[in-house]
């Protein structure tokens, strides 16, 4: 086993980290470098480098709590829409190396977006 990972580390409580919701299996919590204000990283609390690698009910788990937090984090940030991500890969840009999906609210006008 290799060293747990920085999302790892926050499902087990020895990072901190602005947790906003949480099951079983998934975390959620704010990221550390907000491309804006309510970005969100959605995660499964077992470690897994890429969405290939996860298992069914893992993908399944963390899916359905994508589904479930989309519509709140936009609501909470009064945003028009969202940008739902994953960076899969190092090439895609992937810097943590456990699946994350990325929940960007997104502004009219703000000009970001991948
Ligand atoms: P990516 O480039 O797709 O691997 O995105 C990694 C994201 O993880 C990046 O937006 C910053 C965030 N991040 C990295 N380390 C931490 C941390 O310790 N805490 C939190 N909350 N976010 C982190």
């Amino acid at each position: 086993m290799g060293e747990p990972t920085i999302f790892e580390q926050i499902a087990a409580g020895d990072i901190p980290a602005r947790i906003v919701y949480e099951t079983d299996t998934v975390l959620a919590f704010l990221d550390a470098n907000p491309l804006a204000p309510g970005h969100t990283l959605v995660v499964p609390k077992e470690a897994h480098e890429r969405l290939r690698d996860l298992p069914d009910d893992v993908a399944t788990d963390l899916w359905a709590a994508v589904d479930e937090l989309t519509p709140r984090v936009e609501d909470a940030v009064d945003a028009d829409a969202l940008t739902v991500g994953v960076n899969d890969g190092e090439a895609a840009g992937q810097e943590v190396p456990h699946v994350h999906v990325h929940l960007v609210p997104r502004f009219d006008g703000d000009g970001g977006g991948p």
